[in-house]
């Protein structure tokens, strides 16, 4: 069995981390993390923005550090203005980046959570992605130590990454997480465009995550996953971020 780890915020424990760290459950979930009423007020401010894409081919806000590994000045430039639009998208809430840092860094009492800054620039907070009826995400896996050797936040020793459903969808866009770490010899099943040859999933154990408003999953990203299509009228509308944990220096950084 590869299953999740259902807590409350309160009840969450550096223990439950070091599960999904070491693969022993699939994933963390605090159900209703954020009040419905909330994530439909960010939904309601987005709306009312005109917020400019952070590329023609995703429709994200913020951008995603993995997909500038060889642009670095690009991406801090782009950093700086989703930070200040996060802020705007933000302003009648509780802010949930801080909400989400606060409870990962519950988890880590002896560990300080850092400033996330290079050569004084600081990392995205958050991306806010939003797929549409018939999108997926491909099988893929989140390592930045593999694939952001350029970038400061690359020099950690495990990292986690937490989603959060702002909107859930009427239909699919589940997120499924494959019992398979993810090591250097699985680049031969890379794809051209994006992620891995569906075959390395064939035969291994996986949990299903369901899309459901005020939610925080909590994911290993070395473990395989992708998202199901989403069917229906309801895009599915996500805030992602990455933590790092260093434990030369006890510090856990946050960026995205
Ligand atoms: O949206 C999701 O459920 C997963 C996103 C993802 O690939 C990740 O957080 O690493
Ligand atoms: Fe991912």
């Amino acid at each position: 069995m590869w299953k999740s780890i259902i807590v409350t915020k309160n009840q969450i424990e550096n223990k439950d981390i070091k599960k999904i760290i070491d693969g022993e459950n699939s994933s963390i979930i605090i159900k209703n993390f954020l009040k419905k009423e909330d994530c439909k007020k960010i939904i309601k401010k987005i709306s009312s923005m005109n917020i400019e894409k952070d590329s023609k081919k995703f429709n994200h806000i913020g951008p995603f550090l993995m997909n500038y590994t060889t642009k670095k000045e690009k991406y801090f430039d782009n950093a700086e203005k989703a930070n200040e639009v996060f802020k705007k998208i933000f302003v009648n809430v509780e802010n949930p980046v801080n909400k989400i840092k606060t409870t990962i860094s519950k988890c880590f009492p002896n560990y300080k959570i850092a400033e996330t800054k290079e050569n004084q620039r600081n990392y995205a907070s958050c991306t806010i992605r939003r797929h549409e009826n018939g999108k997926s995400i491909p099988l893929h896996k989140d390592n930045v130590r593999y694939e952001g050797v350029e970038y400061q936040v690359s020099k950690i020793n495990s990292q986690i990454s937490c989603i959060l459903h702002l909107q859930e969808t009427e239909k699919g866009g589940n997120l499924s997480i494959y019992n398979k770490r993810w090591e250097k010899k699985l680049e031969k099943y890379r794809e051209i465009e994006f992620g891995y040859n569906p075959i390395i999933k064939e035969n291994i154990l996986m949990d299903t995550i369901e899309s459901k408003s005020g939610d925080l999953v909590i994911i290993n990203p070395n473990y395989l996953h992708e998202v199901k299509k989403i069917q229906g009228n309801s895009d599915r509308i996500t805030l992602g971020m990455f933590f790092g944990i260093e434990n030369k220096t006890k510090k856990i950084f946050s960026w995205a």
